[in-house]
């Protein structure tokens, strides 16, 4: 025993014993800080192996350097290198506590006023354990002072530091080939930078958004106030009166703008075993006081949802890869609708049941000017609530009631739901009457169930609108994100749907999504204008009666007269009301007949729209890429300083209180007494008692949604 004990201490003393010790103290400090002061949601063995690896490439990299160095520098380097992540370490361990979110370059370089909060934040929240982050750099240093271990000058060789080196970067790409084997995209899409951290390590992470940091930057800086006049001429030259019939019938009314994830326009009116899939929906589809389109597409890229929400909020297209919330979220100015509607004293929330962090929201809000970002943290969230992404829908608008009749009004709330989303899965509780199509295709087969479970969220939400009277004063829009099943299942599609051939043609056709407005009192009727998610933002403005002519916009109002009718989508395809691009293939949009040969007039159509198209997106680009609107100052629109704002819970519900003085609330209309228990809603998880118990709803709920199989259920 005595020998083995010192055989340990001789090793010890020994250069590559020494760096050992730190990296292992420095790794095992770092499982201990993911475990305890971050939550990324590592979900499953494989997710959980990753987190245990992904801290040694680096730490093995970067400690390495020490090894290129003699005698006694060699352990000074070790021990700054330490010190030096430590650091990083622990100042990402406090403006974690305050932000669920990892700190950015673009937050440090003060690019956005985000930045003033950090100092603020870093001052208050410091707990006493947080500087075990410094412990193995104090016990590193301590032995060596007390000479517990004895520094070994001996040289080494060169080619020993860089096999180490080698190692470390082998080490990566296991690493990394293993996490896009998890999630992939991982590093093109950037859902979230937790789950950066979770996959490859906060030291990966840091140099990941300092690369992406430097090439915006580098763009950034080369763009000018000139590069705006082309993309000024272009919105000035097709620019399209809105509709003066609509100009401010819902003006000064809330706004509830209802996110149907992964909601295709096939799903309303369509029937399963003899079954409306969505009731609720069908029935606004179909109201007398409801416009809806039935020629509205998804135009989404790589960024999915977050795309939709840039196209609905700002009217500008998503980039060619990636996500511009993500890539451009935290830094870029823009003049969406949130700070727009600011301006005519509107209250700005969104909700939604996912992590704050995903799609970088907690920061692009605060650059829209969402006054409150009301996500995860906020709602009671028991072991059942989740499925997929988040907390269930019908739980989600539920528990937002409490926040909705607090907002003073009148209110813009964004109801983000998630249930709907890929892979489709649904805890056998709250499958009902509605059962899995037979399609063999598994992700598709779950899709009518969960879309029917968000119709049914939807019709109980709507039923609180009612019973509490907000109905009446309160414009409801609803909007599908984008396609729920894509074009890598068009067998189950060709069954799903009984079309016989389903080919690209029928794809880019189901790329229709809802969009409907529903108000008392609305002239409504079903569009057949051919538009899409671009043109969302023009047209609810135009119906708020807020002149948008000042906003440069790349969309259009749906309900003018003489619209361009092109949807172009991100992949340079277009739609238009006679032809569909694919590719290079062209084809009749009304009949779906293959075009080999155009004739002379819908060859000049379709170069047209080619022109317009990748016109369109090009001068987006341009703008996002540039932050072009940064040197655009539209009339009376006062800017948003992201600094004003703050998500935290303990800051919206003071903020929320200190609002009830404005009287306007319902709270405050009802003098105080709330109306949330006036939310009727049959989510089996709220059931009390023996019915409950019976069928354990936890234990189904969590067994179907970790036993996807599918990659992008993870999160
Ligand atoms: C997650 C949710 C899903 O918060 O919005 O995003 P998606 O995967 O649809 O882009
Ligand atoms: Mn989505």
């Amino acid at each position: 025993m005595k020998q083995v004990g010192s055989r340990i201490q001789s090793w010890l003393n020994s250069r590559l014993g020494f760096f050992v010790l730190a990296i292992v103290l420095f790794w095992a400090k770092t499982l201990w800080v993911y475990n305890t002061r971050f939550a990324l949601g590592v979900d499953g063995r494989f997710q959980q192996m990753l987190l245990v690896l992904n801290p040694l490439p680096a730490t093995i990299l970067l400690f390495g350097i020490g090894l290129y160095m003699t005698g006694r520098k060699s352990y000074v380097s070790i021990i700054i290198v330490d010190l030096l992540t430590s650091m990083w370490l622990f100042a990402n361990v406090l403006y974690y506590r305050e932000f669920s979110d990892f700190i950015t370059f673009a937050l440090m370089k003060g690019s956005s006023s985000v930045s003033n909060n950090l100092s603020t934040a870093i001052a208050g929240i410091i707990k006493p354990g947080d500087f075990l982050v410094f412990l193995d750099v104090a016990i590193l240093i301590l032995v060596l002072a007390f000479k517990l271990i004895r520094m070994d000058i001996r040289p080494i060789k060169k080619r020993f530091a860089m096999l180490v080196s080698v190692f470390a970067v082998v080490l990566f790409g296991a690493n990394l080939s293993m996490a896009y084997h998890d999630r992939s995209g991982l590093l093109t899409r950037t859902f979230d930078n937790n789950y950066i951290v979770k996959y490859l390590g906060l030291d990966v992470y840091t140099v990941y958004d300092g690369v992406k940091t430097a090439q915006t930057s580098a763009v950034r800086a080369k763009a000018s106030a000139s590069d705006l006049k082309s993309v000024k001429k272009w919105i000035n030259n097709n620019r399209i009166a809105p509709n003066v019939q609509y100009t401010g019938v819902a003006k000064g009314k809330n706004v509830f703008v209802i996110h149907l994830e992964s909601f295709q326009q096939f799903l309303i009116d369509f029937k399963y075993d003899g079954k409306e899939v969505t009731p609720n929906l069908n029935k606004i589809y179909h109201a007398n006081d409801t416009i809806a389109f039935d020629n509205f597409f998804n135009q989404v890229g790589q960024g999915k949802t977050s795309d939709a929400e840039l196209m609905l909020e700002n009217s500008l297209y998503g980039i060619d890869g990636g996500s511009v919330m993500s890539n451009y979220g935290s830094s870029n100015t823009f003049e969406a609708v949130p700070s727009i509607l600011d301006e005519d004293g509107y209250t700005t929330a969104a909700f939604h049941g996912d992590k704050g962090s995903f799609w970088n929201r907690d920061n692009t809000y605060k650059q829209w000017g969402y006054d409150y970002w009301i996500s995860k943290s906020y709602y009671d969230v028991k072991s059942d609530y989740d499925i997929g992404y988040g907390m269930k829908d019908k739980l989600l608008f539920q528990q937002s009631a409490q926040y909705i009749e607090q907002l003073p009004q009148p209110f813009y709330a964004k109801m983000i739901t998630l249930t709907n989303h890929y892979p489709y899965p649904l805890d056998k509780k709250n499958v009902t009457d509605i059962p899995k199509t037979d399609t063999g295709d598994k992700t598709v087969d779950g899709y009518l169930q969960t879309a029917h479970y968000l119709d049914q969220s939807v019709g109980e939400f709507m039923a609180w609108l009612k019973k509490t009277g907000l109905d009446k004063n309160s414009l409801v829009m609803f909007y599908g994100d984008h396609y729920g099943v894509s074009g890598n299942h068009n067998k189950a599609m060709a069954k799903l749907m009984n079309i016989k051939g389903y080919n690209e043609y029928n794809d880019a056709q189901q790329q229709r999504v809802p969009l409907m407005f529903n108000m008392p009192g609305l002239k409504g009727g079903i569009n057949h204008t051919y538009g899409g998610e671009i043109d969302v933002m023009p047209t609810l403005l135009n119906l708020l009666g807020v002149d948008s002519s000042k906003y440069l916009m790349f969309g259009n109002d749906l309900l003018a007269a003489n619209r361009n009718q092109t949807v172009a989508f991100r992949s340079g395809n277009f739609v238009t009301p006679q032809l569909t691009r694919v590719g290079s293939h062209l084809y009749n949009t009304t009949t779906g007949e293959l075009i080999k040969k155009p004739t002379p007039a819908q060859k000049k159509a379709e170069d047209e729209a080619i022109n317009r198209t990748t016109t369109v997106l090009s001068l987006s680009d341009r703008v996002v890429n540039g932050d072009l609107l940064r040197f655009y100052k539209p009339k009376n629109y006062k800017k948003v300083d992201a600094g004003d704002y703050n998500y935290k819970l303990s800051a919206a519900k003071k903020e929320l209180k200190k609002a009830q003085k404005k009287g306007t609330s319902l709270l405050a209309k009802n003098k105080g007494k709330s109306v949330v228990d006036q939310y009727v809603t049959d989510a089996p998880e709220l059931k009390k008692g023996k019915d409950a118990d019976d069928s354990s709803p936890s234990s189904s709920a969590k067994k179907d949604s970790s036993s996807s199989s599918s990659k992008s259920s993870k999160k």
